[in-house]
């Protein structure tokens, strides 16, 4: 019977260690119209009103490109981009991550930054905010050079820590920012998407101990 019981023992700490071992999968983040794609635009032309799931402070554009804007007048994904322009008092376009609220583990986001033919690049300030608070990405961020006329990935982190101080704002909700400060120059943005791995759950590591504790308990009792 004691072999049985340490067999148990032995099984359990064996699922500890493939809890412990096993990676968390990452949740896609849903972002509407992730492409600028709604509303159809023709080669060339920017909406002029503004674009679903995506609230805009200023004049930023939506826009078909043409080749004056980027080689071979692509967009990076797609036919459309969002475009920023610096002059002026800022101009932003944000959107609320209406699913994802804020937990513990790591968000990931991605997008395209394009300069365009007609216009200087101008830095790409992005903010993860959760209310109105901007989150420090978990590590320092160097912003890879932008070819003329071409896109390229940029990828911000963000760690949520249970002993962090983003503690009392986990459950609420979350919001993504592009904006373009400035006195000139601009940059665009195509193909915005998102990813979060949840940390593993504490409670899923007390019951295994529960379980434990309850295994040796009874051995000792056992044996005595
Ligand atoms: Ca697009
Ligand atoms: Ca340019």
């Amino acid at each position: 019977m004691i072999f049985k019981v340490n067999q148990l023992v032995g099984g359990c700490g064996l699922l500890v260690s493939i809890c412990l071992s096993t990676p968390a999968l990452a949740d896609f983040i849903i972002i509407n119209n992730p492409g600028f794609e709604n509303p159809i635009l023709s080669d060339g032309l920017t909406s002029g009103t503004s674009t679903p799931s995506w609230s805009r402070i200023g004049a930023a554009t939506f826009l078909n490109p043409s080749t004056s804007h980027f080689v071979g007048g692509l967009a990076s994904e797609g036919s459309n981009v969002a475009t920023l322009s610096a002059a002026g008092s800022g101009q932003s376009i944000s959107q609320d991550l209406a699913s994802t609220t804020l937990q513990y583990g790591t968000y990931t986001f991605e997008f395209d930054v394009g300069d365009r033919l007609d216009q200087t690049f101008h830095n790409v300030n992005f903010n993860f905010l959760v209310n109105s608070t901007t989150i420090i990405p978990s590590s320092s961020f160097i912003a890879p050079t932008v070819p003329d006329g071409e896109f390229i990935t940029w990828t911000f982190n963000y760690q949520i820590l249970d002993s962090g101080v983003f503690s009392g704002l986990i459950g609420d909700p979350t919001r993504i920012r592009f904006t373009a400060f400035g006195s000139s120059g601009g940059f665009s943005i195509d193909n915005v998407r998102g990813s979060f791995t949840a940390v593993p759950e504490p409670t899923s590591f007390v019951a295994i101990w529960s379980v434990l504790v309850f295994v040796r308990t009874r051995r000792r009792f056992r044996v005595n």
